[in-house]
C-alpha cells in the first residue's frame, strides 16, 4: 500500500516527531513527568495517527527501529530538561505488546539509557493490561529485568482489562494508569465511579502509584484528588506539547 511504502521511509526521511503531555501531580499541581507520543508528517499523506501506523509498524517489522529512535529520542529529551534545571521530570514511552515480546527490548532500554545517560529512575515504561493478562513467565521474566535497570514500569488503560484486580499483587509494576473511559463517564456512572475507586484503593494498598488519564474538567479533576488519585493527565492540564512548549508548560507551572 501506499501508506507502508512512505512508513518504509519515514525514518530516514525525519518524519516522526515526538509530543509530549505532562502529567500532574494533584496535591502540589506541578508536572512531575511527560507520556511521549509519536506523529508522523508526510508529505503525500499529511498526518497518519499512530493508532494506524503502528500496526502497521509491526506488521511490517519496522516497530524496532522506529522504537528504538522513539526511545533514545525521549531520553534524550529527558536529559535536557535535567540539564536545563526544570528539575525531576520524568519520561514515559508507551511499549506495544507486539514490540515488547521482541526480543531485544532490554538491550534496547539499556542502550537509550546509557547513550543519553539519562538516570533510569526517570524513565517510565508504559505497557497496556493486555500485556500482563498473558501472564507468561517470559513476559514477567522480562519486566523485572527491565525494573532491575530502575526504570519504573506504568499500566496503561487499566481497568479495560475486565480482569480481577488481585493479579496485580504477583506483577513487578510501579503505576496503574486508569483508562480515560473511566474517567470520562465516572460523574455520571456510579459503575465507573466504583471502578475509579476500587483501582485508586487497590493501587495504594500495593503501594502503586495512580493516575487518571484523560481528566477533561474541573470537577473530575476535584473527584480524583479528593479520593486520593497521586496524578493526572488529560487536556484539562494540556493536550500533548511540542518540546519548546513542554518546557515553557513545566517553568510555567513550577
Ligand atoms: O496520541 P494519540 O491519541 O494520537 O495516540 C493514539 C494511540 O497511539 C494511543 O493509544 C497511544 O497510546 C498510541 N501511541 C502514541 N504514541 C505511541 C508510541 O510511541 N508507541 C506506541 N506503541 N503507541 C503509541
Ligand atoms: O492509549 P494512550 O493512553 O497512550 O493514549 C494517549 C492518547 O490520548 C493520545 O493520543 C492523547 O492525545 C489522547 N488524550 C490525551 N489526553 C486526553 C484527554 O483528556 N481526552 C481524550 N479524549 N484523549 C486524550
Ligand atoms: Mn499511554
Ligand atoms: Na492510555
Amino acid at each position: 500500500s501506499r501508506v507502508a511504502d512512505e512508513l518504509a521511509g519515514a525514518l530516514s526521511g525525519n518524519e516522526f516527531h515526538l509530543v509530549f503531555q505532562p502529567l500532574v501531580d494533584l496535591k502540589s499541581g506541578k508536572v512531575t513527568a511527560a507520556e511521549t507520543l509519536l506523529r508522523w508528517h508526510n508529505r503525500y499523506l499529511g498526518v497518519v495517527s499512530p493508532e494506524q501506523f503502528v500496526p502497521l509498524a509491526e506488521e511490517l517489522g519496522l516497530i524496532r527501529p522506529i522504537g528504538e529512535w522513539l526511545l533514545t529520542a525521549a531520553c534524550r529529551e529527558a536529559q535536557k530538561w535535567q540539564s536545563f534545571g526544570l528539575g525531576d521530570i520524568g519520561v514515559a514511552v508507551n511499549i506495544s505488546p507486539r514490540q515488547f515480546q521482541q526480543g531485544d527490548i532490554l538491550t534496547i532500554i539499556e542502550r537509550a539509557l546509557s547513550e543519553t545517560e539519562l538516570a533510569p529512575r526517570l524513565l517510565t515504561i508504559e505497557i497496556t493490561e493486555g500485556l500482563l493478562l498473558a501472564n507468561s513467565e517470559e513476559v514477567i521474566n522480562k519486566l523485572d529485568r527491565i525494573r532491575a535497570l530502575g526504570v519504573t514500569l506504568s499500566v496503561d488503560d487499566f481497568g479495560t482489562g475486565y480482569s480481577s484486580l488481585s493479579y496485580l499483587k504477583t506483577l513487578p509494576v510501579d503505576v496503574l494508569k486508569i483508562d480515560r473511559s473511566f474517567v470520562a463517564d465516572m460523574l455520571e456512572n456510579l459503575d465507573d465511579a466504583t471502578l475509579v475507586d476500587a483501582i485508586i484503593a487497590m493501587g495504594h494498598s500495593m503501594h502503586l502509584e495512580v493516575v487518571a488519564e484523560g481528566v477533561e474538567t474541573e470537577a473530575q479533576l476535584a473527584y480524583l484528588t479528593e479520593n486520593g488519585c497521586d496524578s493526572g493527565q488529560g487536556y484539562y492540564f494540556s493536550p500533548p506539547l511540542n518540546p519548546t512548549r513542554f518546557r515553557d508548560f513545566v517553568i510555567e507551572r513550577s
